[in-house]
This record gives structure tokens, sequence and C-alpha cells, in this order.
């Protein structure tokens, strides 16, 4: 917040600052921090839930990339501000909005902004964890279960929202969810979009944990210390290797396990790992 000013004279006298007013800086629609090589990013649209519009996606596409090129940054924190994580599209942007002038072509904000953020998320160099404080919906929900690691507040929620403005489940959510779940679950969530509490979700298989809402913030930080202190490229090859396993048959896998191990094994990490295992010692990894 500044206050604003406006110079003034009273007659032929000295010009003077006078106060005029409040105004109000609006903040960013993300918001970045960074602790140790932890990179934070915050969803920060509370007022409409942390839903979507095209300035939202540019930012956290910007922040993404820039974290990505970052040496510094060994794990991206994904959370959203206030009482949701991300209620999926902005339903009154004019990019998606049916309510005005003409139809609108949906197929570009999915080709221009969701699947471009869904495979940014899924190739990060690093891993990223998702912090989910409150409702997650719609595309928000796909988003959240793009993360390497899940954490939510037992009092969040998820929402396959799409069916019930007559849409299919979106951000790769046709992907995920028979792979998370298996199908007849797959589709009794997209078909019904109703709410499934956080606790429902782990026991799902659909996230990692869900744990008190007070520890949600401490626990994901701490988590994704804990990820930014291992051996990152063998952990973001691990990611890939089990998307790329889900096409393949046993003996592709088992060919394309040889290939990373043999990569990984001439790289500055495994050397590292195993001399401090030998030598009883903390391990510093620095691959990237
Ligand atoms: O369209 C395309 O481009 C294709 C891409 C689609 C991707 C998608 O994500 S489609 C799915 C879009 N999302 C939804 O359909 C979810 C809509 N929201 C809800 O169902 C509910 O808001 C929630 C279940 C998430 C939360 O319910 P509740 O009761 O806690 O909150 P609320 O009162 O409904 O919402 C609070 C405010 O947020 C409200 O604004 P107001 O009245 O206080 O000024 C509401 O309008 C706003 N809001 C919530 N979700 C959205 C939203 N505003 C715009 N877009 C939203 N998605």
């Amino acid at each position: 917040m500044i206050q604003s000013r406006m110079c003034i004279r009273y007659g032929t006298g000295a010009w003077q600052w006078l106060a005029v007013g409040v105004v109000k800086v609006p903040e960013s629609m993300i918001l970045k921090s960074q602790s140790g090589a932890v990179r934070t990013l915050v969803l920060n649209r509370p007022a409409a839930l942390n839903s979507f519009n095209g300035e939202m996606h540019s930012l956290l596409r910007a922040e993404l990339e820039s974290a990505a090129a970052d040496a510094g940054v060994r794990c991206v924190l994904l959370t959203g501000a206030g009482r949701a994580f991300c209620a999926g599209q902005d339903l009154a942007d004019p990019l998606v909005c049916p309510d005005t002038s003409q139809p609108k072509d949906l197929g570009v904000a999915i080709e221009r902004y969701y699947a471009p953020l869904v495979r940014r998320l899924r190739s990060m160099p690093v891993p990223v964890v998702v912090a989910v404080n409150g409702v997650a919906a719609g595309a928000g929900a796909n988003l959240a279960f793009c993360g390497d690691l899940v954490l939510a507040a037992r009092s969040a929620s998820f929402i396959q929202a799409f069916g019930k403005i007559g849409l299919v489940p979106d951000s790769g959510g046709t992907w995920l969810l028979p792979r998370l779940v298996g199908r007849a679950r797959a589709l009794g969530l997209a078909l019904l979009g109703d709410k499934l509490p956080a606790d429902e979700a782990e026991r799902m298989g659909l996230i990692w944990r869900s744990v008190d809402d007070a520890e949600l913030l401490p626990l994901a930080q701490a988590l994704a210390e804990r990820l930014a202190g291992m051996p990152t490229k063998a952990l973001v090859a691990t990611r890939r290797a089990m998307d790329e396993a889900q096409h393949l048959d046993l003996t592709h896998a088992l060919t394309a396990e040889a290939k990373l191990q043999r990569e990984l094994g001439f790289a500055h990490d495994y050397q590292e790992g195993v001399a401090a295992f030998g030598a009883r010692r903390a391990p510093v990894f620095t691959d990237r």
C-alpha cells in the first residue's frame, strides 16, 4: 500500500506535498520466495479462489521457467493463497466465458496455457512438491496431481468439476486419473464431480499425504528441503522413467532402466553417494 501525494501551492507560497489518498498496489498473482534451495510459488488470486486467467498463467509459466533455469533451485514448492488451492479456469475470463457475443474456442485456452503448463510441471529438472491448502477444482485439481509429491490439508478437497459444466477433464486428467486410481475410480470422480476430501484422496492413492491443516506448510517445506538435499538428477530421472514405463512392456522398461543407470553411474552424485556411504558422512549432491 502506498500513500498517494499531490504537489500544491497556496497563492504564491511554497509548493507543498499534500496526501490525497491511499492507492493499493496490486499484488502479483504469483508470489515467489526462496529458502535455501527451495523455490516457493504461491497462486495468488484468493478472491477468485486462485482460478486461472491469462495473466496468472503467464506469470506462473515465467516463474517455472526461471526456477528450471536457476542452478540454485533444487526443489519447487507450489501452493495457494487464502482458502483455496485453485478453482481451475476463471470461468468469467472473456477467453472462455460463453456469456458474450460469440462462442469460444476452448481448445485455444488448453493449447495456449494448460497443456504447456502440465508439460512444464511434469518435466521440471527438479522435484515439485504441491501443498494443497484448500479446495482444488477442475484444472486446479489436475495441476495439483502433476506434482511429484502432493500433500493436502485435511480440510482440503478435490473436485473434477468439468462434467458439471459440460466439459471433459483436462490438464492431464484423462491421463493422470486412471493411472493414479484405476479406471473405475477415475470415471467415478470425473462423471460425478463430487467433492473428494483429502483423507479419501490419500486412501485412494491420488496424493501422497493428507495432514493437519496447521502442519501443511511446515511439512511441505521440510519435505521440499529434504528433496532439495537429494540427488536431483536421479530423482528427476526416476519420475521420467516411471512416466515413460506406463506405455512400455517389461522388457523395454528394463532396457530404459539400464540406460538411465548407465548415465547416472557416470555422474558426480553417484560417486559422491557411494563415497559418503563408505565414509559414513552426509553426502553433498550437486548434479542437476
Ligand atoms: O474453460 C476452458 O478454458 C477450458 C478449461 C477448463 C479448465 C477448468 O478448470 S474447467 C473447471 C472450472 N472450475 C469450476 O468449474 C469450479 C467452479 N467453482 C466451484 O465449483 C466452487 O467455487 C468451489 C467448489 C471451487 C468452491 O465453492 P465455495 O462454495 O467454497 O466458494 P464459492 O462461493 O463458489 O466461490 C467463492 C468465489 O470464488 C466466488 O466469487 P464471489 O461471489 O465471492 O465474488 C466465485 O464466483 C469465485 N470462483 C470460484 N471458482 C471460480 C470463481 N470465479 C471464477 N472462476 C472460477 N472457476
